[in-house]
């Protein structure tokens, strides 16, 4: 199952570069910090509620039906994205700890872009504003005291899979930092998106993302947004189109077939990115909000938000901790990617939840922005 790491690397990928560099000198400090970090965690998600011991907030007085709104989408209609009703829904998954409790949760209607934003898309960006992704950019000498000049250079990290089998403990045996890759090289500096246009941009950092909204007016969705548009109007349903995975035999989303990390049998016909919109869309008319890329939301990332939050257009914690990575600033992900198995990552599922520390690309994370209606 997902660790801080699982399938999706988002660790800091500048700091773990940097600690790579001087290994010897920094193993000591890293084991101890490991072993301090590990107990201080035993404990933390010790205090997180246990699957089928979930306690509603609100108790009893929240246990009605969901709903969706069932109000006209407002005028005009901006272009490439759907109306999401909004309304009332059962939010989280009580089967991962750090997704529980399944609690109601109200949103309000919004729109949202019908798939994720593509290379095409950013490129258009990229080019009006002169913006440089995180992964273009040399890392800041300040971030990594003793590292030398000549490794603090622009890149990114990279789904590198092994020959063989390998155990699913170390992210590390399928992932590498290769200099040279960003959104427009996603695989290295010999790579390019020609022919890819209509992919999703990945190696997107939330500033990256941040960025990107802002030019274009719009922004990221809540973490309770996202999972009410997942969902689709279905209630609690393990996936974003119903009960099966595989309808009629058929693949629903791009995800990992085969055995994780060496083998990728691409049964749903796609072994990285697939073209946004390559599978059926969800009842809201959303593509690909499982699998394919993970997509950055506002909220900041913690384990036990759900103890805590709103039951109104929540909005997140006021500040992030992980207790897997503490004091890294993270914020959430959500919808698992391209990479996700049912041997070790099952977030393709709508409830469930990823993070990401907030400077940190890799070559499956990409996002997708929402829009909310004008108040008349
Ligand atoms: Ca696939």
């Amino acid at each position: 199952m997902q660790r801080a790491t699982h399938e999706n690397s988002n660790r800091s990928p500048r700091r773990a570069r940097s600690a790579r560099r001087s290994r010897t000198g920094w193993i000591w400090v890293a084991a101890i910090v490991a072993a301090v970090a590990g107990v201080f965690a035993a404990k933390y998600w010790s205090d997180l509620p246990p699957a089928g011991k979930v306690v509603v907030p609100g108790g009893a007085a929240q246990a009605d039906a969901p709903r969706l709104n069932d109000d006209a989408a407002p005028e005009p209609v901006p272009g490439g994205m759907v109306w999401v009703p909004g309304g009332k829904y059962w939010m989280g998954d009580n089967t991962l700890a750090d997704a529980r409790p399944e609690h109601l949760v109200r949103v309000g209607g919004f729109w949202m872009a019908a798939h994720e934003v593509t290379n095409a898309a950013y490129a258009k960006f990229a080019e009006a504003t002169s913006y440089k992704t995180v992964a273009e950019l040399p890392p800041d000498p300040a971030e990594f005291p003793g590292a030398p000049p000549e490794n603090l250079v622009p890149g990114s990290i990279v789904f590198t899979p092994p020959e063989g089998p390998v155990p699913l403990d170390n992210h590390l045996a399928w992932w590498s930092y290769v200099p040279g890759a960003s959104w427009r090289h996603p695989e290295g500096p010999d790579s390019t998106i020609e022919g890819r246009e209509n992919h999703p941009v990945v190696h997107i950092s939330w500033t990256d993302a941040m960025a990107y909204a802002d030019w274009a007016g719009k922004r990221l969705p809540t973490e309770a947004e996202w999972e009410f548009a997942a969902r689709g109007g279905l209630d609690r349903q393990p996936y974003c189109w119903g009960r099966e995975l595989r309808p009629g035999g058929e693949w629903r989303s791009n995800i990992w077939q085969g055995n994780f990390p060496n083998q990728n049998t691409q049964r749903d016909g796609f072994r990285t990115t697939a073209p946004v919109g390559s599978f059926k869309p969800n009842p809201f008319g959303l593509y690909d909000l499982s699998g394919n890329v993970w997509e950055w939301c506002s909220d900041w990332y913690r384990p036990d938000t759900y103890l805590y939050s709103s039951d109104k257009n929540p909005q997140g914690p006021v500040s992030s901790f992980d207790p897997q990575e503490p004091g890294l600033p993270k914020r959430v992900q959500r919808g698992g990617s391209f990479m996700c198995s049912d041997l070790y990552c099952k977030r393709y599922v709508p409830g469930s939840r990823g993070k990401g520390e907030i400077s940190s690309a890799a070559g499956h994370i990409g996002f997708r922005c929402v829009q909310s209606p004008v108040k008349k």
